[in-house]
């Protein structure tokens, strides 16, 4: 079942524009068939559901196929390099609080060279949504092993199996102290619409990991129908240890929304050390004062 997403106050008026409004000029270089396709259709929808007017909208991405998503979006946009996204966003985030700011990008660019930025995204609770285009394989740099890619999988870079375990995003992303965490398909645009929404509308740092599978390097569209389904009804967002079980289970790959909190954010937080600089002993005045005297 579909949930509402409850809309957070955004500091802006809300307009209202069709998707394709959200489409930019630069067409897709994304081989048929693409997951990643369907992953930006619902993005348009959401952002147009949500009426976030373009202008207040900012698109962050790192290096891969899936990191080419914000040239396709009407938007303000950063292709930034490999493994920074999120950096990069928390620093847009806290120049400009009253954005919208959503990073974007693939499991190699998340969870290899950029693994170290995650943890720490998560706990400080940086009011941004992160959306991960996992394909479990490397498509920009033609289909090598990525963190996510399972035991065994034999590839250019594994040509005899890969022997290194798959990591699990959620259970990551739940331990470190991500607020709001969810799960999608590709294939599933209405639920995958809803998950997005929700994201940006979470006030915190909301990880939304998304199967968006490879047709090119690594074609899992059958192996995700048949283990991909909808977390039960019953299942309560704000049950950490349940999350934590649907999150850990590896024969079923629950989608929906796992888990939600609320915690201030690094931004809210920030803004408050930044009005003491401005009176404390380290103010600039203060500081400025050793030297009037
Ligand atoms: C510093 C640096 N190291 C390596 C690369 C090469 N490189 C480009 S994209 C990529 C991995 C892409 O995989 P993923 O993040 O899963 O994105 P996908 O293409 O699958 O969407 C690598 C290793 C690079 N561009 N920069
Ligand atoms: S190589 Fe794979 S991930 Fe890249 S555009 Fe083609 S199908 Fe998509
Ligand atoms: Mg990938």
């Amino acid at each position: 079942m579909l949930s509402e997403p409850q809309i957070i106050p955004f500091q802006f008026e809300t307009v209202n524009l069709k998707p394709n409004d959200y489409k930019s000029e630069v067409k897709p270089i994304w081989c048929p068939g693409c997951g990643d396709f369907g992953v930006l259709s619902s993005f348009y929808k959401a952002v147009s559901e949500l009426g976030i007017p373009p202008e207040q909208l900012v698109i962050a991405s790192g290096i891969g196929c899936s990191g080419r998503f914000p040239a396709f979006c009407n938007s303000y946009g950063f292709h930034g390099v490999h493994g920074r996204v999120l950096p990069l966003a928390t620093g847009i985030k806290m120049a400009r609080p009253e954005l919208v700011v959503c990073a974007v990008g693939g499991d190699g660019d998340a969870f290899s060279i950029g693994m170290g930025h995650f943890p720490h995204a998560a706990r400080r609770n940086v009011n941004i949504t992160y959306i991960v285009m996992d394909n479990e394989i490397y498509g920009l740099t033609k289909g090598q092993a990525s963190p996510t890619s399972p035991l065994g999988l034999e590839k250019k870079s594994t040509p005899y199996g890969n022997v290194d375990r798959p990591l699990n995003p959620l259970l990551l992303a739940l331990v470190s102290g991500a607020t709001w965490l969810g799960r999608a398909f590709s294939s599933k645009p209405k639920e995958m619409t809803d998950l997005i929404k929700q994201a940006i509308a979470h006030k915190g740092f909301s990880f939304l990991q998304v199967y968006s599978p490879c047709v090119t390097f690594y074609d899992t569209y059958n192996h995700f129908k048949e283990v991909t389904k909808p977390l039960p009804a019953e299942h309560n967002p704000a049950d950490k240890a349940a999350a934590m079980m649907y999150a850990m289970n590896e024969e079923t790959l629950y989608l929906g929304k796992y888990y939600q909190e609320e915690r201030p954010t690094y931004d809210d937080a920030y803004s408050g050390v930044r009005q003491k600089a401005t009176k404390g002993a380290y103010s600039f005045d203060k500081l400025m004062d050793r030297y009037r005297r």
